[in-house]
């Protein structure tokens, strides 16, 4: 058997900072699902196969990230949590209790930026799930440093190069954050790879929610091609983007592909999806691919609903490799600690053209409930 280099992983203990221990989700307080473990549960399956190789992020600077974002998020993501410490209640997360609703200003104009620690988080976050922590502008930034990392790999002549971080990234926006999302690693990268090849980029986003963050940031770029299959909005978080009808706008439109699926979608309904995402990426001719991949499509996964096994993760990534164009390999979303590491390394073995580590049936007999 040919023997190929290692595959590179970018990885970075400082995602622990980065520690909330509560989200508010359909109308509860329950502990939050975005935890340190989902990480660790990838880096031990990686690091437990001679095929992969760990390495620490580089630092790339503000400037990657102001190109995508809002210098207002930016700025109040950075001094949020000092804020919110001198003058906030005492509480030891940020999360906003008003919202700016389109509907409560409409007709007036803008709202003026508001000041207060309530006012602001409100102002630049969109959700209940997404608390700021202490540490949370320093992980978010690593992240974006292992993406950006990740992206210059590609550059350098690798053929994948996977960033596995935490935060996840794909429903933060130019100017507002949630989702479990702070800056937007996805698109950052994405960013500056156009800047670097001044050639096109196709986004491939696999988690189980539609990114909605991704999809605005690049609504209107010819060079980018955003796709994304995912849970229907009509029923699931994001709720308010990720509908087939957003095809991109401007110079953009036809330059969003977005393929809402059932409740239930199987290994077999998701592998024809992904194959009409791929002649589509493929059409585009994009200089680089950046995944933006998620394990929430798995059968247990506690948030998600579709019926994804162990194998069929393989195939994915076996596809998306032999699409045979650079991919730089981002982690979002995927709540099933327990399995997160085989799905993850599954993945990323299909896409370097290796053996699966699992067979088929022993995958989907371990998975069994
Ligand atoms: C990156 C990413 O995957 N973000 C997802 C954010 C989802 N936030 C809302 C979660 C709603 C969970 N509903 C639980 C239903 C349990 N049956
Ligand atoms: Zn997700």
């Amino acid at each position: 058997m040919e023997q190929v280099d290692s595959m590179r992983v970018v990885y970075s203990p400082r995602h622990h900072l980065h520690d909330p221990d509560f989200e508010v989700t359909g109308g509860r307080r329950i502990a939050g699902y975005e935890v340190a473990a989902r990480v660790e549960s990838i880096r031990h399956a990686l690091e437990s196969d001679p095929d992969f190789s760990f390495e620490a992020p580089g630092t790339f600077g503000i400037g990657p990230i102001r190109a995508v974002h809002d210098a207002g998020l930016i700025a109040y993501l950075e001094s949020a949590w000092q804020d919110w410490r001198a003058r906030g209640t005492g509480a030891s997360a940020i999360m906003p209790d008003a919202f700016l609703h389109p509907g409560a200003r409409a007709g007036m104009g803008d709202a003026p930026a508001p000041s207060s620690p309530c006012g602001q988080a409100g102002y630049y976050c969109f959700d209940t799930a997404t608390p700021i922590v202490p540490g949370t502008y320093e992980v978010t930034r690593v992240a974006c440093d292992a993406a950006l990392t990740a992206a210059d790999g590609v550059l350098s002549g690798e053929r994948s190069v996977y960033a596995l971080t935490r935060p996840p990234g794909h429903h933060s926006a130019r100017a507002v954050f949630g989702g479990y999302c702070y800056l937007n690693q996805a698109a950052v990268a994405v960013e500056w790879l156009a800047g670097r090849t001044h050639d096109r980029i196709a986004v491939l986003d696999v988690d189980y929610h539609h990114g909605n963050g991704t999809q605005q940031i690049f609504y209107d770029r010819e060079d980018v091609l955003y796709t994304s299959i995912h849970a229907d909005p009509s029923r699931t978080f994001p709720y308010f983007a990720g509908h087939a009808s957003e095809t991109g706008a401007g110079a953009g439109t036809g330059t969003t592909f977005n393929q809402p699926m059932p409740a239930g979608t199987n290994d077999a309904q998701y592998l024809e999806a992904i194959e009409r995402t791929l002649t589509r990426i493929e059409a585009f001719r994009p200089a680089v691919v950046v995944v933006s991949l998620g394990f929430d499509t798995y059968g247990q996964d506690p948030i998600g609903d579709f019926a994804l096994t162990t194998p069929v993760y393989h195939e994915i990534g076996r596809r998306a490799g032999a699409l045979d164009l650079p991919l730089v390999i981002i982690q979002e979303g995927g709540y099933d600690v327990a399995n997160l590491g085989r799905n993850a390394r599954e993945w990323l073995r299909g896409s370097a053209g290796l053996a699966p580590a699992f067979a088929a049936e022993d995958g989907v007999k371990a998975i069994g409930s």
